[in-house]
């Protein structure tokens, strides 16, 4: 017997070109917000080797608000994205499946386009949730995905260009004497986008933007809640260190002129104080009050020369992150500390106890907790 697929027919008027255009700008504001402000925290994070010594270490805030708005930018990218694919679904079913060898290719590129604009805001938001259920390394996927994904996005806005330019050319005056037929169905469409765009957005960005903390409903973590006032990433029992004995602990530096100091030596020396936020790449920021050595004053008891940077090397036994570097600006910038204290008390384990880096403009995951180590870099 002979089966025969009818695809679905399609009565709505709102999976139009028009629809799409609409929703269209708004993902692909998002997606050129999110694109920009993941190079930055790359660049941050992994930075070329002839870039390491000049990244800037101000505004000390820069960090969190590119953070902030790419996370932000990412969790609005997601009511958007299935707006839009609700929108154009019904493509999927055009017949014949494919016209021409430049139909073919069309169709692929917006596959490669669609599959990456789900992947790249979906694998965000589980990772912000740290729930890694897939066998690739989270970092180097979403990095290199984001690629793709703008390549196809200009490749996409370059061959709808004539309808893009159409929608926009009907609403030049003189043309607009009558409202489209489904004008009132599409702007319902459209605030409800907007309202659902706008509640994930409010009920998330308190992450970061503190003053709306209160609103923070969503947000797998909120800035308050925490040992000290602050949030944990990752605690010392996750990290693997266990109760650190002061009387055993050393700050071992090498260098031209190597030295070890007890934690006493430590808060004998010029203390200084600094206003910073952690701002984690997963979203969250806050920021603190933090006292403790210049790392520049280390560095240079060390025999460091000014263009020094440094590496520094957590106790950590376990997972990532036990190690990070830091170029010239930031070594040497006086806000830079390797830091005992954090609003008012000393450093809870968690926190990085006895010593932790805490540095301007500079990403979460590298304000290394639990320092044992610093190691000047010529
Ligand atoms: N040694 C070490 N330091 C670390 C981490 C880590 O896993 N190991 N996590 C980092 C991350 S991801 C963040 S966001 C900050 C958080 O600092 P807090 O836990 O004191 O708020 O610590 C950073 N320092
Ligand atoms: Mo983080």
């Amino acid at each position: 017997m002979e089966q025969r697929f009818s695809p679905p027919v399609f009565r709505g008027r709102l999976h139009d070109a028009r629809t799409a255009t609409s929703i269209g700008r708004w993902l692909g504001a998002a997606f050129a917000v999110c694109f920009v402000t993941g190079l930055v925290s790359h660049v941050l994070q992994h930075p070329p080797h002839w870039l390491a010594d000049h990244l800037p270490s101000r505004p000390v805030w820069g960090y969190r608000l590119t953070q902030g708005l790419h996370v932000a930018s990412g969790i609005a990218a997601l009511p958007l994205l299935l707006a839009k694919l609700w929108t154009v679904y019904p493509r999927l079913f055009t017949r014949p499946p494919v016209r021409s060898v430049r139909h073919a290719l069309e169709r692929l590129s917006v596959a490669v386009l669609v599959a990456t604009a789900v992947f790249e805001p979906v694998t965000g938001l589980l990772n912000i949730a740290q729930w890694y259920p897939w066998p690739f390394s989270f970092v180097p996927a979403h990095y290199a995905v984001a690629w793709l994904l703008t390549g196809a996005l200009v490749l996409h806005l370059a061959v709808k260009y004539p309808e893009i330019r159409a929608h926009w050319s009907r609403r030049s005056p003189g043309t607009l004497a009558l409202p489209a037929p489904d004008a009132l169905d599409r702007r319902s469409l459209l605030a409800a986008v907007g309202a659902a765009a706008g509640a994930v957005t409010l009920t998330t960005v308190g992450q970061a933007l503190t003053p709306l903390e209160d609103l923070d409903l969503l947000a797998p973590r909120h800035p308050d809640h925490g040992p000290q006032g602050l949030p944990v990433n990752r605690t010392a029992a996750a990290a693997g260190v266990g109760r650190i004995s002061v009387a055993q602990w050393r700050l071992v530096v090498s260098g031209p002129r190597p030295y070890a100091l007890t934690l006493d030596d430590l808060r004998a020396m010029p203390q200084h104080e600094a206003v910073l936020p952690i701002a984690c790449v997963e979203g969250w920021s806050k920021s603190a009050h933090w006292t403790g050595v210049r790392m520049t004053d280390l560095l240079r008891r060390a025999g460091a020369p000014p263009h020094a940077g440094v590496r520094v090397v957590s106790l950590q036994t376990r997972g990532g992150y036990g190690v990070s570097e830091m170029g010239q600006v930031y070594a040497h910038d006086p806000l830079t500390l390797l830091a005992l204290r954090l609003n008012g008390r000393e450093l809870t384990p968690d926190h990085g106890f006895p010593a932790r880096v805490i540095a301007p403009n500079r990403p979460g995951v590298l304000q290394t907790k639990w320092v044992g180590r610093l190691e000047v870099l010529l």
